[in-house]
């Protein structure tokens, strides 16, 4: 019906001007007009441009108005010639009305008010208002001042009008063919597919959004910065153990016991199992010697070490605790042969909680341990490990470590950020460490630091690190925001 009016029309004129005013002429719905518009423009069988009109329209206000007069006019005429009291007034006409007809009326001169009583003080008036809005309402066009005020008096609003122009399009047909958007098994048996039309594919066409399985953030981040790794040489040490023992996370790495990270304040202890079931005896007196004496060119801290606080169970604060087992078990090896590890995994501080600090991170480190390492070759290689992230220009701040001496926090200037943002901390570790597991005299250890979150925040622009992890993620922010490549 619509289709054939808007084809038949075209046949004998060039253009339809108005959808509205056409739809109105053949009496369908504005609504169903567009729909087949739009088909027909997908046919490429008319062409439409879309016309924008704005016009005036009444807001329920201005229609009641339009109804039943201004409330000025109304004001003054429920007025009797004796005038009357305002209450009785306000009675008569409604809060409403009062109020804003008691205002207009006076400012037309129309009414005079001594005290209480409310006179007339012209004989009739003309209710231009409710004429303007009736014109406006019936689509006459009105001076800009009329509207300004009747606007500002909120009794009219602006309405935009959407409609269609409509012309030939390079495929106009009188009578279309049957469309149709498949061809199908059906079509090939009757043989009718030969007079139908098939819609052009519409590669633009939005797809339904496919379900698909996210990886979280840090996985991703993981996974690229564990590839820069593997693309070093590096292997990963295994870290599948969230319980350690104090022994292997703070007394092997030169840590003495009463070091304030070694309190329940910053620790979580186990209470089941409190205390660890073995340790390597041999290298635990080690341990005890260069805490109590020092030895290998230290002179150790001189406390009396106990055996009991270096059995503590605890959740591990750091993933160096494994890469002081990894080290331990290298030494135990009859030929030293060098080694590169990594390891991300978490590791649990029992720190206060705000927008970048959690109770547990992932924490990336990497190690090189062989003979003859020096400061230089840890600069370099973090060069090259933060090249690898996208982060070229590096600064290095001298810092303390219980475990390594040099130890250096590095900075690294953000470009998105305009600024230089602590990407890390390292060091050697300390011949304290390293000798008592057995290592040869000439065998360095060069390690460094990071959080796998720090960098996964700034990477996805997440501002707060309970959106990355926990019972709030957001899984919007993991669907919607792709990982800008690290410096792959
Ligand atoms: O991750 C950190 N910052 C960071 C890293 C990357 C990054 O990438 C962006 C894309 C550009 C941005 C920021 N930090 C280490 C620095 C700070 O965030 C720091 O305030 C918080 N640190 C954590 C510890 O907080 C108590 C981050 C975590 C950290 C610190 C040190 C180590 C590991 C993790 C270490 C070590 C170490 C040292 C010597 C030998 C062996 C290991």
């Amino acid at each position: 019906m619509a289709e054939d009016a808007i084809l038949g029309f075209l046949q004998s004129n060039d253009e339809i001007a108005d959808s509205h005013e056409f739809a109105a002429s053949v009496g369908v719905g504005h609504t169903e007009l567009e729909n087949v518009i739009k088909s027909l423009k997908g046919f490429e069988i008319v062409d439409s441009k879309e016309i924008t009109k704005d016009r005036w329209v009444l807001t329920d206000e201005g229609k009641s108005y339009a109804a039943n007069g201004s409330p000025e006019v109304q004001f003054f005429l429920a007025i009797p010639p004796e005038g009357i009291s305002r209450a009785d007034l306000k009675v008569k006409l409604g809060a409403e009305i009062f109020e804003i007809g008691s205002k207009a009326a006076a400012k037309n001169k129309w009414v005079g008010f001594d005290k209480d009583l409310v006179t007339k003080k012209v004989g009739s008036v003309k209710d231009d208002t409710k004429d303007l809005l009736k014109r406006i309402d019936g689509g006459e066009a009105v001076v800009d001042k009329v509207i300004n005020d009747l606007k500002r008096r909120k009794l009219i609003t602006k309405y935009t009008w959407r409609g269609y122009s409509l012309r030939k399009g390079p495929k106009y047909v009188l009578k279309r063919k049957k469309a149709a958007t498949d061809l199908t098994r059906e079509h090939l048996q009757r043989g009718d597919w030969k007079d139908l039309e098939f819609k052009e594919y519409n590669l633009d066409a939005q797809v339904q959004p496919i379900q698909i399985g996210y990886m979280h953030p840090l996985l991703e981040v993981r996974e690229a910065i564990q590839n820069i790794f593997l693309q070093m040489g590096f292997e990963e040490m295994p870290t599948n153990n969230f319980v350690e023992s104090s022994f292997w996370n703070f007394d092997a790495l030169f840590q003495p016991q009463q070091h304030p990270a070694r309190d329940s304040h910053d620790t979580f202890f186990l209470k089941v199992p409190a205390t660890t079931r073995q340790l390597p005896e041999d290298y635990v007196d080690k341990v005890k010697r260069v805490h109590e004496f020092g030895g290998y060119g230290s002179k150790g801290y001189g406390y009396d070490w106990k055996r009991d606080e270096a059995e503590k169970n605890l959740l591990r604060t750091h993933t160096t605790a494994v890469s002081t087992r990894m080290l331990y078990k290298l030494a135990q090896q009859r030929l030293f042969s060098p080694k590169r590890y990594y390891s991300i995994d978490r590791v649990f501080r029992n720190e206060a909680v705000d927008r970048t600090h959690l109770a547990e991170f992932h924490q990336i480190e990497g190690l090189i341990c062989d003979r003859g390492l020096t400061l230089g070759d840890l600069l370099g290689v973090l060069e090259d490990f933060f090249s690898r992230l996208g982060m070229s220009k590096l600064r290095f701040k001298p810092a303390y470590n219980p475990y390594t001496e040099p130890s250096m926090e590095i900075f690294s200037y953000h470009d998105g950020l305009k600024k230089w943002v602590e990407v890390g901390n390292s060091g050697m570790f300390r011949p304290e460490m390293l000798l008592p597991m057995g290592l040869p005299e000439d065998v360095n250890v060069i390690a460094w630091g990071l959080s796998l979150e720090r960098p996964t925040m700034i990477l996805y622009g997440i501002d707060n690190i309970r959106d990355l992890f926990g019972p709030k993620v957001d899984f919007e922010i993991i669907k919607r925001s792709p990982m800008c490549r690290l410096g792959l």
